[in-house]
């Protein structure tokens, strides 16, 4: 099983990747997490992210495309994977696709997570008091909705005419989204 999990900031990615990924028994990757574990660490991947994250701009797709294709090439992956936040520009999505064709696998499905604007900016808000990520400020995250919009959003319109694309709605409690997502994809085989 491969999977890509999509959606505008706060739409829920990280919450619901790691519960879906569990039930196929294949690892849950999110670029940003690993970008944020390499942020902390103090890399030299971590020291340049951090100047993109910080903004809300996306990191560069070299760096960031470099880091999947380690991350994917590791054991835990072979069987399947569920990309939590990438691909994010039409140059990922390339590289993801020479990824997976490489091993002679197809994406199964790409998961979009819909939410109201109003939402995704209260629950972003909320994470600042509680998490206090650099770039939940209003500012960045206003940064970071226009990225997703500009580069992001028109890549559904293509997994939309690949035939792989399930939109779920995200509004609603974590569980009730958690539920959808697997009604959604319970056509495909695991
Ligand atoms: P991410 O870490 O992916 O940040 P995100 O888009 O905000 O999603 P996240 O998963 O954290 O939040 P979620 O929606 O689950 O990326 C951060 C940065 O890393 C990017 O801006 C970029 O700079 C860089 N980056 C990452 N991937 C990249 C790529 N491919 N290319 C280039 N750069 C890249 O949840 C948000 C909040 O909502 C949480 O507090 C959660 O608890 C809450 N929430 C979730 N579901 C809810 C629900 N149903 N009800 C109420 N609250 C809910």
């Amino acid at each position: 099983m491969r999977l890509i999990l999509m959606g505008p900031p706060g739409a829920g990615k990280g919450t619901q990747a790691t519960t879906v990924a569990s039930h196929f028994g294949i690892p849950a990757i999110s670029t940003g997490d690993i970008f944020r574990a390499n942020v902390s660490q103090g890399t030299e991947l971590g020291v340049e992210a951090k100047r993109f994250m910080d903004a809300g701009d996306y990191v560069p797709d070299e760096l960031t495309n470099k880091m999947v294709r380690n991350r994917i090439d590791e054991p835990d992956a072979v069987p399947g994977f569920l990309l939590d936040g990438y691909p994010r520009t039409p140059a990922q999505v390339e590289e993801l696709d020479g990824m997976i064709s490489f091993t002679g696998h197809k994406l199964d499905a790409a998961v979009v997570l819909t939410v109201d604007p109003d939402e995704l900016v209260a629950r972003l808000l909320q994470r600042a008091q509680t998490e206090g990520r650099a770039d939940d400020t209003e500012d960045v995250i206003r940064r970071r909705q226009e990225v997703y919009a500009e580069q992001t959003e028109p890549l559904i319109d293509l997994y939309r005419a690949r035939g792989i694309l399930v939109e779920v709605d995200g509004m609603g409690e974590v569980s009730e989204v958690t539920a959808r997502i697997f009604a959604a994809l319970d056509v495909i085989p695991e």
